[in-house]
């Protein structure tokens, strides 16, 4: 049994990307910019790791891009950011079946829980305040965010930062993710992986993972198969 369960945010504990991809449309019609994201052009951008290393890659795909700067970046980040809370803050966007009887059935079990995520500290507040309470984050023993580290997924420095900071190996851990940039980083820091299938990343290839889910309710019949003991 795992010591630690380390959680991604987007896509693992909520089906988020629909209200990034709004917030950043809003945050491009505020700035005066003439971008939209659609559906599919956003799964494709999804690929692209973080909401500012994200804008810059759609800006360097264009062939005739007018200049934008590390600080227009930062500014429509931020009216981006803050929009998120806002709709997230409505409650519209609930936590994936399975994943809070997950928490506490890890919690009852004595098992440490740990999030490593792209996404910014304000951005897991605003989502696990809503479904959580303002508390929530006394359940975690290391709350790891895309910008404490010098590169986001699939990088590893995310996982890696989280094992420092919960002071564990990585096979006393047990990663759960959403997508295939998520598994290899875990991967590259050395720690299984469960996936559960989230609505963008579904079709990606998992074949590194431990267990592949279509969500976390199914996650107690594999522990209940994996610890199964044999029969005298
Ligand atoms: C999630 C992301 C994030 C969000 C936007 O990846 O890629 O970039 O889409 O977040 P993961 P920010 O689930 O693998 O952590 O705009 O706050 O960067
Ligand atoms: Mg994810």
């Amino acid at each position: 049994r795992a010591a630690a369960l380390i959680f991604d945010v987007d896509g693992t504990l909520a089906e988020t990307e629909e209200l990034h991809r709004q917030a950043f449309n809003h945050a491009f019609a505020r700035y005066g910019l003439d971008w939209h994201w659609g559906r599919a052009v956003y799964r494709e951008l999804l690929q692209v790791t973080g909401g500012k290393e994200r804008m810059r890659a759609c800006h360097a795909r264009l062939a005739i891009a007018p200049p934008l700067s590390d600080a227009d970046i930062a500014a429509l980040h931020r009216i981006k950011t803050a929009y998120y809370a806002e709709l997230v803050e409505t409650g519209c966007c609930a936590l994936r079946p399975g994943v809070i009887e997950l928490l506490a059935a890890a919690k009852a079990r004595g098992q440490r829980l740990a999030i490593a995520t792209t996404t910014s500290h304000g951005n897991i507040d605003a989502l696990l305040s809503q479904a959580l309470g303002a508390r929530w984050a006394a359940e975690f023993d290391a709350i790891v965010a895309g910008d404490d580290v010098r590169h986001k997924k699939p990088a590893p420095d995310v996982y890696l930062e989280t094992l420092a900071r919960l002071k564990l190996g990585a096979a006393d851990c047990l990663v759960i993710e959403d997508s295939a940039n998520g598994l290899i980083a875990a991967s590259r820091a050395g720690i299984p992986v469960v996936i559960t299938r989230s609505m963008i990343f579904r079709d990606e290839d998992f074949g590194a993972a431990r267990f592949v889910l279509d969500d976390l309710s199914e996650l107690d019949v594999v522990r209940q198969e994996t610890e199964k003991q044999p029969h005298a």
